[in-house]
């Protein structure tokens, strides 16, 4: 299965970050603790090259406990200061300050022997849709600064926020980038709905987490749907014979009494979204080991890199120790089968999935958030971009 979602307020929010970068001290990616690997924008070690990296695993009560810290440990190895975040409840979102801290000593100790003592760090929020970027926001405030909801899309332009007289924050609106190299990355994405439902196929999806449920969570589909154990789904046959099963005990029937698989399929993405599964993890560390060795070949250079970039005063080098050492593509580049079409569906029926009613409605844009010591180009209150299908 192939699919593309690049609409065009994402190429514009983009360019908009690549500009407002300059502004920034620290770059803040969220990424789903149920597929790191895949939620982490490949784009963004691009956009924030020079900057220090922080990484939160957000959903991480949504995630398999087991593998949340190792996911941590992965990516502190690759050279980011990370932390697990539940955004929605606020765990773990204070320690973040601290991280955020940690990340910019050198440009807060820089900014010092320059005579500058109250300038605060500049934090721009970044993730693909739908992963809680907004959430988080408001809960590292304390209060609802930026819009929420459970859709891809929700925030279509940026908005400044001020934490503290120490920290401001930039909300952006969630990016993908062009081209999936991995079309399992694509799959993953839209199983945790960070694609719009209306350009997917359900059913593909469902096979691939059956399949995906089968290898590493194996009493899982029998327990809820009271299906037989199954041992072994090698193939997308296998895991259509599972879902015709599911759909059997279901009750998910077409005339005649052959099992509607469609509607069993969405049952079982349901079930997935809403932890009804249980705390379910779709990629783990050891899948992606080969980034760590190539990035560690790789941080010798950037170590190299970074000794002239301290003697060098500008604010383009304005790294820390531990910046750059992220891989600027951590791509693992099977075949890429992916088409370019860009397929960017602006319409938003993402509300058949949509189970947010009490974030919903938290938050229209607080525009009462301290904006004062911004630049002047930063006082941007959420501007909704609208896209027009000739602007992409
Ligand atoms: N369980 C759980 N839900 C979360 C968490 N963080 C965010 N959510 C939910 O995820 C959905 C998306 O949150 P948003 O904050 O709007 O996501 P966003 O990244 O700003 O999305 P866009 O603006 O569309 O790019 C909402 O329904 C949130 O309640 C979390 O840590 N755990
Ligand atoms: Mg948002």
């Amino acid at each position: 299965m192939h699919f593309q979602w690049y609409p065009g307020h994402m190429a514009k929010a983009k360019k908009m970050m690549q500009e407002d970068m300059k502004l920034i001290d620290v770059v803040i990616e969220l990424v789903d603790a149920r597929i790191p690997y895949s939620s982490k924008n490949p784009d963004i070690d691009f956009l924030a090259k020079n900057k220090s990296r922080v990484i939160l695993l957000n959903k991480s009560d949504m995630a398999d406990q087991r593998y949340n810290n190792a996911w941590k440990a992965y990516f502190e190895e690759l050279g980011y200061y990370v932390a697990l975040v539940n955004s929605k409840s606020g765990t773990g979102v204070k320690n973040v300050q601290e991280i955020v801290n940690k990340a910019c000593e050198a440009k807060i100790e820089r900014d010092r022997r320059r005579g500058i003592l109250y300038r605060p760090v500049r934090a721009m929020i970044v993730g693909i849709p739908n992963v809680g970027k907004s959430t988080f926001i408001n809960s590292f405030v304390g209060k609802a600064s930026t819009k929420t909801g459970n859709k891809p899309g929700v925030t279509k332009g940026k908005q400044w926020i001020r934490l503290n007289k120490f920290t401001e924050l930039l909300d952006t609106p969630g990016i993908l980038w062009p081209k999936f190299e991995d079309q399992f990355v694509g799959l993953r994405l839209a199983l945790i709905g960070s694609i719009n439902d209306s350009i997917i196929d359900t059913t593909s999806m469902s096979l691939e987490l059956i399949l995906i449920l089968v290898k590493n969570y194996p009493d899982v589909l029998a327990n809820r749907y009271g299906i037989d154990q199954i041992v072994a789904a090698n193939d997308l046959n296998d895991a259509h014979k599972i879902l015709e099963s599911i759909a059997m005990k279901r009750g998910c029937l077409l005339k005649g009494g052959n099992p509607d698989v469609d509607r069993a399929a969405a049952f079982v993405i349901d079930d997935f979204r809403s932890i009804k599964l249980g705390n379910i993890t779709l990629e783990f560390p050891s899948m992606f080991k080969d980034n760590l060795k190539k990035n560690q070949s790789g941080n010798k250079k950037e170590e190299e890199t970074k000794i002239t970039a301290e003697t060098d005063n500008t604010e383009e080098t304005d790294t820390t120790a531990k910046t750059g050492t992220s891989p600027e593509n951590e791509s693992t580049a099977k075949t890429d089968t992916s088409v370019e079409t860009d397929t960017s569906a602006e319409t938003d029926t993402s509300a058949k999935t949509d189970t947010s009613a009490k974030t919903d409605t938290s938050a229209e844009t607080d525009t009462s958030a301290e904006t004062d010591s911004l630049p002047e180009t930063d006082n941007t209150v959420e501007t909704d971009i609208t896209v027009n299908k000739d602007e992409e």
